[in-house]
């Protein structure tokens, strides 16, 4: 029923944008969601309390109670259908019932004063019929509702409904959406040192003249765009405009013709924030400890969550699910996964290692922590955090348990210290237990210099771990998942690989780099897919292989880096994630800034200034230079996300709840669609434009620490590169700097430097 408030749509029926109604509509919309159940969910559909209906066999069925007196004490409905002033309408359905029955179809205002435009009766009988109701709508209303109206039955009765559609107007789904102006730039900026450039959209097929206008509007520099034509991605006809070459400071805005972007700043200092904001995420996410104000501001300060405080049940005592085993484990702290509340081994393990490597690449950055200050670096600080929570998912035998979250999902919005859901344990899985391996083999070789008791402990766990997982080669868990995220995945050599990669980077042990079978290629490394990260990993301690195998090393990193950089200017927008199926991910925000990572590691290895500039220009895509002219990062740029699918950053609910925290990153655009505000929002989209800055949106518009770390990364490599390559970084003096085929002495081999000296910024 709740479904009401959840799918509260940002989108508005934009009648004002729209060319004149046709008579009649010339193409045919679906207006309601999840018409077939095939996929045996009933979303969005909802029932009356006292009808309660569930999916069977490919059917929504609703147990309708005897003695309610009006037809619309028992219902059946979905919400949030528009309805268009003076258009013709067709309402199909399919019915069945355990006895003869009349009920009544509807679509109506879903609140007072409930205009009916359209209703009819339909005589149900024990064999299924299918019905249409016709009629023209009286209203325009884009939140509208179609309803099954049983009450007043005198008997109890099970009525099946099956293949419901309701068609008719001419507005698209979503309205006409006002994507603001067709120059597109990085909505935060541009690095004085590295490249300037914007996309525009337009019909035109010659270059036009741009602008680039100071704050006071004088056009301070000029040229003319280059027609790049058709993007596949965005379906856009685009130009690209180039001003890298002027570097002075100020605010700015590109103008062609009369378009005018949105404003940008040129800075060298321009991503120092962002890279702050982008790792206090994590504090902001964190379980198991409270959330001061003094570190974060009165709006995002919160109690601890999951501490065994009523009404949460909390995580110190976590029993299994049922069947998994028959134990309770502490498994407090870590952090959120996303906008629920589960903790996901392989996600966190992934999020820790990213910003352990963050740390390696480009040095530590003061964090607005409690244990800012103490002994360890504070973005490792942060790290640990989750790899405490880590090891406490792991079992004394080595294994490691998958997850642990709600026994069922609870909705928006939701403090996390007002969880009641039980919390439960779910099975060790060997996915698990290789992460473990890897982060812990990290940890490891990283904390020692910090911390020895706890890089031995974590060496410890993740040996452990790696002989536990070699015992139990195929634990999987499965993709069947309620009250918290799945995290599947059947193919677990890539895991192993990952884990003696770093393995053999802690320990030397030659065994593990044996047990290396994958490398990097195009398809980069998420959570599931991490045999990538075996590169990544053997690229950190490059000194130890040997020439011939860090020169092989060197070649694989870079035949992938120049694949994504030609993906990169093969797109209107400068993406340098093509998804080879031409569809987007979920998460796919987080494709860019892996994909943009790999392109930095490959600058690491050979100092070619081109993989620099394409990992910095890979940026722009994410804050703003992109098909809706949206950044995805909060409070970075004029049109910025803000409501992410966060249940306590849940303004869009409650105005008493803050927005999502800034530095946050959106899921992005995802062909999938998994979602209602997305299917109703989105319906027909270009791959790179099916996002909505909706909080329902969880498939398009959810944040995730494997994402937020990868624009930490990602932003933490600008900043410190954010000056002329060859001076800005003081191990750039390779003299072999330039011949990506050079094996010789270089900062990412870490045994050959301070991290501390890496680091460009306050400490
Ligand atoms: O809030 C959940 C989000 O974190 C997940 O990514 C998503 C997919 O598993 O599911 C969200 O929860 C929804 C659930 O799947 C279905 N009922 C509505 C929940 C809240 O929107
Ligand atoms: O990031 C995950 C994505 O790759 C999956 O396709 C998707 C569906 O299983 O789940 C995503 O992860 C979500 C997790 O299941 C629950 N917490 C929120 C995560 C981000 O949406």
């Amino acid at each position: 029923m709740s479904f009401r408030s959840r799918l509260a749509c940002a989108l508005t029926v934009a009648a004002a944008l729209l060319p004149a109604a046709p008579a009649q509509a010339e193409v045919t919309y679906e207006r309601v969601l999840n018409g077939t159940f095939d996929g045996g969910s009933k979303e969005p559909w909802w029932s009356s309390e006292t009808t309660p209906s569930r999916v069977e066999a490919g059917r929504l069925c609703a147990e309708v109670p005897a003695g309610t007196v009006n037809p619309w004490d028992s219902m059946i409905g979905q919400n949030d259908v528009p309805l268009e002033n003076g258009q013709p309408y067709k309402l199909v359905f399919t019915a069945v019932a355990t006895k003869d029955v009349t009920i009544k179809a509807i679509a109506q205002m879903s609140g007072p004063p409930h205009t009916t435009p359209i209703a009819g009766g339909a005589d149900v009988t024990t064999t299924p019929r299918t019905f249409e109701i016709t009629g023209t709508s009286t209203i325009g209303e884009a939140k509208s509702q179609i309803a099954f109206q049983m009450g007043g039955a005198s008997e109890a009765y099970t009525l099946c409904l099956d293949d419901i559609s309701f068609t008719g107007g001419v507005i698209p789904p979503g309205g006409v959406r006002d994507l603001g102006s067709p120059v597109r730039v990085n909505q935060l900026g541009y690095l004085p040192g590295g490249p300037k450039r914007a996309t525009v959209v337009t019909t035109s097929r010659a270059p036009l003249p741009w602008r680039l206008l100071d704050a006071s509007g004088r056009a301070v520099a000029t040229g003319a765009t280059r027609v790049f034509g058709d993007d596949a991605m965005s379906g856009d006809h685009v130009h690209t405009a180039d001003f890298t070459g002027y570097r002075a400071r100020g605010t700015f805005r590109l103008a062609v013709g009369d378009e005018v972007s949105e404003p940008f700043e040129i800075n060298a200092s321009l991503y120092g924030k962002l890279r702050q904001d982008a790792l206090a995420y994590f504090y902001h996410n964190r379980s198991g400890i409270p959330i001061e104000a003094g570190h974060v501001g009165r709006a995002y300060a919160r109690p601890a969550g999951h501490m065994g405080v009523a009404p949460n049940r909390g995580d110190l005592d976590v029993p299994c699910a049922p069947g998994a085993c028959d134990y309770r484990m502490d498994v407090r702290g870590g952090w959120y996964d996303a906008g629920d509340h589960g903790k996901y081994v392989v996600n966190g393990a992934l999020a820790a290692w990213q910003l352990i490597d963050a740390y390696e690449q480009s040095g530590d950055v003061r964090l607005a922590i409690p244990e800012s200050g103490g002994r360890l670096p504070d973005v490792l600080d942060e790290a640990r955090w989750e790899l405490d929570f880590l090891l406490r998912m792991q079992r004394p035998d080595g294994m490691v348990h998958h997850k642990i979250h709600d026994a069922a999902w609870t909705g928006l919005p939701l403090r996390p210290e007002a969880d009641a859901q039980p919390r439960l344990l779910f099975p060790v899985s060997t996915a698990a237990t290789l992460n473990v391996a890897a982060a812990g083999a990290r940890c490891h070789r990283v904390y020692r210099r910090f911390d020895r008791a706890f890089s031995a402990r974590c060496l410890e766990a993740a040996r452990r771990a790696w002989k536990a997982a070699r015992a139990n080669p195929a634990l999987f868990a499965p993709a069947e998942s309620v009250g918290g995220g799945p995290y599947d995945d059947t193919k677990v050599s890539d895991e192993f690989s990952w884990a003696a990669a770093e393995l053999f980077a802690a320990t030397g042990r030659r065994s593990y780099l044996k047990a290396v079978t994958t490398g990097l290629t195009t398809e980069n490394f998420s959570w599931k897919d991490t045999g990538g990260l075996a590169d990544l990993a053997l690229a950190r301690v490059r000194g130890r292989l040997g020439p011939p195998a860090a020169l092989k090393l060197t070649g694989r990193v870079v035949r992938v880096a120049e694949r994504h950089l030609a993906d990169l200017r093969a797109q209107g927008y400068a993406n340098p994630f093509l998804p080879p199926d031409g569809k987007y991910v979920w998460g796919s925000s987080s494709a860019t800034a892996n994909t943009a990572l790999v392109l930095a590691y490959a600058y690491e290895l050979t100092r070619v200034p081109k993989y620099r500039e394409a990992a910095v220009e890979s940026l722009d895509y994410l804050l703003g230079r992109n098909a809706l002219n949206q950044s995805y990062v909060t409070g970075y740029g004029e049109r910025a996300a803000r409501n992410q699918h966060h249940r306590f950053w849940a303004h869009q609910l409650d105005p008493a709840l803050p927005y999502p925290a800034p530095g946050s990153l959106a899921g992005g655009p995802n062909s999938g669609l998994q979602d209602p505000v997305a299917q109703r929002n989105l319906q027909g989209c270009a791959p790179a434009k099916c996002y909505i800055d909706d909080i329902g949106s969880y498939a398009t518009n959810e944040v995730a620490v494997n994402w937020n770390s990868a624009l930490a990364w990602l932003t933490a490599f600008a900043d410190t590169h954010r000056t002329d390559p060859h001076a800005a970084n003081p191990h750039a003096a390779n003299p072999h700097a330039a011949d990506p085929r050079s094996a010789g002495p270089h900062p990412i081999d870490t045994h050959r430097i301070d991290p501390h000296s890496a680091d460009t910024n306050e400490r």
